[in-house]
């Protein structure tokens, strides 16, 4: 029997020596398999009684009860909704009234937003069996029958269909408000299993990031990803390149960041030798969620000696290519589909391109077990993003090398934004800022940015030209209502917005000097 529910979490089996191995940290919490194993039962009891079948809603915080409150969800059987502890009002009521959560999971003490006030609240509680003044340690308190010590039992919850959802996790499109991808355990055990295998991942790697927990990157990969492994993460709390080289100096093997976070490690190293050992020694250090320049890989290689490894995913397929720990990492190279993937680039009108020429542009699309069900209270929105023969349209451009690796060379849409690793719609921002009184006309456009990749830039007509709202204002009403992470960090104002005889707006004009 596994140690937690066997589906989602095979590998971490119940030896005795995977029980005290340690599987999450966050600052001076931490938790052994053993413990967690006990903590999610114990709590994933609790949470299924609470939710009666509904789904999780979780207050997505960079902290140990987030893990637990996961894993515990995913324990009772029911879907979790990631929400961002940052998301302004509309984007947080936007959710809640889409994905009808029946509770929420907070750390204890935390301060909800009054959008969340209504949903019963269950704060997250780790019990990890072990009491004090007895003489049944660690080891007594994981006995995975459920035999607690003390004669208390804790059964395993039954292992629910693979198809059913495991997460639900909103993501933004070109227009509209973000849609909730429907996720299936299946993808979520597909996808890190095939990782596993590029990765050479295993119950010996200990995992740091500073990643979001609210994404499928910092959530799915970079903490579900270990447990299934029956390794380790330390999570940092907060990104930081002296949290990075403190971990890899002191145990770490692998490094999951978005370019955002390369790039300003790559600006540190000069600067920073504990850095330059750290990364040096890692096993594995990985880039993920936007396309890392070539100047950062590098920069990182020449001050390191170690080469970045690239993977590419998106919310709705998990992970597609990657860059085998055992093959040639070169920049700006996303390398091959994972086991189980299949991929194809196609011309415009959908025909398969068959050329591996490094040359032919086309658009990738994928088919395999990664990929999600669908978005939720959105059949039309899922029926477009498939083929009629089933392939998932990504969206993303890339050509194919002779040896069969993919390189992304673009987007099909210029109304999607990756700033620091985040997809922001352009459309959602456009929106956001017609609500503003002082605004009459708006137009978002990304613009690249050496730390961010590409920075939200907004094109403003003020209803009153003579005095238009001040750029922080402007990046203020669009962080309180959808997420500090999507405001404008340039604000443009114009007369008019630049529009052809039919009146189609002409964002390609708009382009700052
Ligand atoms: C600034 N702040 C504001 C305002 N201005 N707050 C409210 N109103 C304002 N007007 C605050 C911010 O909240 C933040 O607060 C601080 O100022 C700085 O924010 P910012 O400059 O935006 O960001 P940063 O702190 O520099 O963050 C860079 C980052 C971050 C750490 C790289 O962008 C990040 O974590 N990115 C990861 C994205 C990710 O995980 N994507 C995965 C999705 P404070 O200082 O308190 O924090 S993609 C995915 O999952 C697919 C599957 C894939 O392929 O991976
Ligand atoms: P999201 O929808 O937020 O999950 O972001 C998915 C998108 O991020 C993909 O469609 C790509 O455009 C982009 N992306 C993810 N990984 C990479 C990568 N390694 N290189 C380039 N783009 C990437």
């Amino acid at each position: 029997m596994s140690l937690l529910f066997p589906a989602l979490f095979q590998a971490a089996t119940d030896d005795s020596a995977t029980v005290r191995r340690p599987a999450l940290r966050f600052g001076t919490h931490a938790l052994s398999h053993g413990e967690l194993a006990v903590a999610a039962r114990r709590f994933a009891a609790r949470v299924r009684e609470a939710a009666d079948g509904g789904r999780v809603a979780v207050w997505a915080t960079p902290v140990l009860e987030t893990a637990v409150g996961v894993v515990a969800a995913l324990e009772a059987g029911l879907a979790v909704v990631p929400l961002n502890p940052r998301s302004g009002k509309a984007e947080l009521e936007h959710i809640l009234a889409d994905s009808a959560p029946r509770l929420l999971l907070a750390a204890p003490g935390e301060e909800l937003p009054r959008a969340v006030r209504q949903l019963r609240r269950l704060d997250v509680t780790i019990d990890t069996g072990i009491r004090t003044g007895t003489d049944t340690g660690t080891d007594a308190g994981i006995d995975l029958g459920g035999d607690l010590g003390g004669g208390e039992t804790v059964p395993a919850l039954d292992e629910p269909n693979p198809e059913s959802p495991a997460f639900v996790v909103y993501t933004s499109g070109t227009t509209g408000p973000p849609k909730g991808a429907v996720i299936p355990r299946r993808a979520v055990a597909a996808t890190l299993d095939a990782l596993a295998d590029a990765w050479q991942w295993t119950a010996d790697d200990v995992l740091v990031h500073g990643l979001p927990l609210f994404h499928v990157h910092g959530l799915i990969l970079g903490v579900l990803g270990p447990l299934r492994r029956g390794g380790a993460v330390r999570h940092l709390g907060r990104f930081s390149t002296e949290g990075v080289a403190r971990e890899l100096n002191s145990g770490a093997t692998m490094l999951f960041g978005v370019p955002t976070m390369y790039h300003r490690i790559a600006e540190a190293l000069p600067g920073d030798p504990e850095l330059v050992r750290a990364l040096a020694g890692a096993r594995l250090l990985v880039s993920g969620s936007a396309a890392l320049p070539v100047h950062d890989h590098e920069r990182i290689a020449a001050a390191t000696g170690r080469r970045v490894v690239e993977r590419y995913g998106m919310t709705e397929t998990l992970m597609n290519t990657a860059v085998r720990a055992d093959g040639e990492a070169g920049p700006g190279t996303v390398g091959l589909p994972l086991p189980g993937v299949e991929l194809r680039l196609v011309e415009e009108d959908g025909t398969p391109i068959a050329a591996y020429d490094g040359e032919t542009v086309g658009e990738i699309q994928v088919r395999g077990p990664n990929l999600f069900t669908g978005y939720l209270h959105r059949p039309d929105a899922t029926a477009g993003a498939f083929t009629a023969d089933g392939w998932f349209r990504t969206g993303d451009m890339a050509v194919r090398d002779p040896d069969g690796y993919v390189r992304i060379v673009g987007r099909k849409a210029t109304d999607l934004i990756k700033s620091g690793g985040y997809k922001i719609g352009a459309g959602e921002i456009e929106n956001a800022l017609l609500e503003h009184p002082g605004v009459s006309e708006a137009a978002v456009t990304g613009e690249p940015d050496a730390d961010l990749g590409e920075r939200v830039v907004a094109w403003v007509v003020a209803t009153d030209p003579a005095s238009p709202p001040a750029p922080e204002a402007l990046a203020a009403h669009v962080a309180e209502r959808l997420a500090p992470h999507k405001r404008p960090r340039v604000v443009h104002y114009l007369d008019a917005l630049p529009r052809n005889d039919m009146g189609k707006l002409l964002k390609r004009a708009l382009r700052t000097p």
